[in-house]
């Protein structure tokens, strides 16, 4: 259960930062029961080891490694294995209870933002993005959107499916015509899979230029993201590692054995500057992108001050 499930992150089976966060959590739960033994030491080194499988499959997506943190938050203060094993499973499940109502609570705050008559571009498969926009449907507001096909892996197609299903009339587009769009647009709606504490966003590769086109024709771009979407250390300056995939996803193996000369570059995500998002749409509220540190210090409990050293570097470049 724990490595197929390592394993269906990496290939993308289970994609989306939510979903992933969640699938982690639960691997983590599932995995207590397989693990054999009556001392506390070697369940919590077990129980390490299965933590860092599961965030070492994607590395951008820091959904991952707060979950894990947060699950593993519940073997760290047990004295017994009995509270050990209690304190993962209550912890995981505490987690993705939690992550699913904050999927809900973006949606109703979301919703309120898309105005009725609205067109909304949205890029990549985002569940809480989506849930905004299907809130606002089911409020009764007439939106269209205008949905990419997100190349390389075709996500695009997840969520034409689920808007189609709805009853959205929905326009699905190539990633490059997002420009020529983009003046039909009043809005952009965007999950993210990591923010960083000055409020960068990094979403599926293609959500910068969605960016750059929206601030060029003063389209109004906002993102939502549970709380456990924000970077923790970024606060320390770290960057967030923007996963590069396999060659094979973009261009077949057999024609680039015929093109020595040619390198194929697959980065699955990319960086969104803080002065290119409007608005920040979290389960505790909206917020401007400069109040991302707020979240990680009074929401994920991490703050400058627990680190010897001043961080010498916070912003998140590309
Ligand atoms: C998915 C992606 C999504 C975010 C947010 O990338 O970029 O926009 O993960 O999704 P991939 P959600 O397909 O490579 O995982 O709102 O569902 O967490």
């Amino acid at each position: 259960m724990l490595v197929s499930t390592a394993e269906q992150i990496r290939q993308m089976e289970i994609r989306g930062a939510g979903r992933i966060a969640r699938a982690a959590a639960g691997a983590l739960a599932d995995h207590v029961a397989t693990v054999q033994t009556t001392e506390l030491d070697v369940f919590v080194a077990e129980m390490e080891r299965a933590a860092d499988l599961l965030v070492s499959t994607r590395p951008t997506a820091v959904s991952l490694p707060n979950a894990v943190h947060m699950v593993m938050a519940g073997v760290r203060a047990a004295q017994t294995l009995e509270e050990a094993r209690l304190g993962i499973i209550t912890a995981a499940t505490g987690f993705i209870a939690s992550s699913e109502q904050a999927v809900q609570q973006i949606a109703a705050i979301g919703a309120r933002h898309i105005r009725d008559g609205d067109v909304v571009m949205t890029h990549c498969n985002s569940e809480a993005a989506l849930a905004c926009i299907l809130a606002a449907h089911q409020q009764g507001k007439e939106i269209e959107v205008y949905a990419t096909e997100v190349r390389p892996r075709n996500q695009g197609l997840l969520t034409i499916r689920t808007l189609n299903d709805a009853g959205i009339r929905t326009s699905y587009i190539v990633d490059s015509a997002i420009r020529s769009f983009i003046n039909e647009v009043d809005l952009v709606v965007v999950g993210a899979d990591a923010i960083s504490v000055n409020g960068a966003v990094v979403n599926k590769i293609g959500t910068a230029q969605m960016a750059l086109a929206a601030h060029e024709a003063r389209v109004n771009l906002v993102v939502a993201a549970e709380t456990y979407k924000f970077a923790p250390l970024t606060i320390l300056g770290n960057l967030i590692e923007i996963e590069e995939r396999p060659a094979e996803e973009v261009l077949a193996a057999s024609i680039a054995s015929t093109l020595p000369y040619v390198r194929v570059r697959n980065p699955a995500f990319d960086v969104t500057p803080a002065d290119y998002v409007d608005l920040i749409i979290t389960e505790e509220g909206a917020i401007p992108p400069e109040m991302a540190y707020i979240i990680i210090r009074d929401h994920l409990g991490w703050s400058i001050e627990q680190f010897d050293r001043p961080a010498h570097r916070t912003d998140q470049k590309e």
